[in-house]
């Protein structure tokens, strides 16, 4: 009596995924497999992330990535942790990763279902300076008879089957949904080893005065960024400016707390910046399910754009419903939008 009651009802992503493969008969378990390959490429990460400057793993690699980023050791030690985490499961034929030229065909497993795209380690720049970074991910089913090329990871982001990111921060933080469910957070129990669920059918509130952009390229911004920009600057209650620099870390954010991440296309950048299939698609399908919304620089659906190349980049506003909607009319004012 007068003992604290614990929660004997623990919730791990591990069960989480065992109790949803029951709610889909015709399911084989080849995602459910899928997903806990996820699950430890997660846990192998943060368990370096954590140690990165204990054990010297800061600083460059000494190599660049297709995008000619500098290649920091965790960005090559990330990429070959999910790499090989993948390959494992059996259950992925094909996968795309930011740091990868080429898709990576995995000829040993030639019945497998399933495509990945990621960023193994998005943010890495931010690393040195203990700012959490984060692997955003998307998985998509082949269709029948599909050779597992890169062509068939040219596809719209309504064609994933499930999506999220994990942030490295104080613990990790895994957000995870599949298509047309809801949005879990599951927290990092470093003692059991487990992803916790935390945050169950996370939903997004419809407006929040929180804006996040490098407003240091504004010089270039189009003509409607700026006046969206100002608005909210001038506005009776001004917002408030967020910015980290990491994807991951201002998404997260703003699925918690509300307001707008914007990375706008602009003359600097004509094509924006970040990239469509492992940074755009997944997080606009978690913000989207999530009662948000999330579209491109030519206000047209993130969901429904179809990357050209498997490293294609996009401008993209993310956000609380009404937020981007903001965006959406003053882009139709202006007549550049669809
Ligand atoms: P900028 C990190 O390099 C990244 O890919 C995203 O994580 C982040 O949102 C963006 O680029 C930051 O770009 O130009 O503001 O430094």
């Amino acid at each position: 009596a007068g003992q604290e009651k614990i929660n004997t009802e623990i919730v791990t992503l591990t069960r989480y995924l065992n109790e949803e493969q029951t709610k889909h008969k015709e399911a084989t378990g080849d995602f459910t497999l899928l997903c806990h390959a996820l699950q430890f490429s997660f846990k192998s990460i943060a368990y370096y992330i954590r140690r990165a400057s204990l054990i010297n793993l800061g600083g460059l690699a000494g190599s660049s990535n297709t995008t000619g980023d500098d290649q920091k050791k965790l960005d090559v030690l990330g990429n070959d942790l999910f790499i090989a985490a993948m390959k494992s499961s059996g259950r992925v034929r094909v996968l795309v990763s930011e740091e990868e030229e080429e898709a990576i065909v995995f000829d040993e497993h030639p019945n497998a279902r399933y495509a990945v795209v990621c960023d193994p380690i998005d943010g890495s720049s931010n690393l040195d300076a203990g700012v959490s970074v984060g692997t955003i991910f998307g998985v998509y089913k082949l269709e029948e008879g599909a050779k597992g090329t890169k062509e068939d990871l040219l596809k719209p982001g309504t064609d994933l089957v499930a999506a999220g990111f994990t942030m490295y921060g104080a613990s990790a933080q895994l957000v995870l949904t599949m298509r047309g469910g809801p949005v879990n957070g599951f927290t990092m129990d470093n003692a059991l080893g487990e992803f916790i669920l935390t945050h169950a059918n996370m939903q997004m509130p419809k407006k929040r005065g929180i804006y996040s952009c490098n407003e240091g390229n504004s010089k270039y911004w189009e003509e409607p960024v700026l006046e969206w920009v100002n608005s909210i600057k001038q506005a009776e209650k001004p917002y408030s400016a967020r910015y980290i620099g990491s994807m991951v870390a201002d998404a997260y954010r703003t699925l918690l707390y509300g307001g707008i991440f914007a990375y706008p296309a602009d003359k600097k950048s004509p094509k924006g910046k970040l990239r469509i299939l492992y940074e755009c698609a997944p997080m606009a399908m978690v913000f989207e399910q999530a009662g948000g919304l999330a579209v491109n620089s030519k206000m047209e659906r993130m969901l429904a754009v179809v990357p050209e190349s498997i490293h294609d980049r996009s401008g993209i506003f993310l956000g609380s419903y009404d937020e981007v909607q903001k965006v959406i009319d003053i882009h139709k004012k202006h007549g550049s939008w669809g």
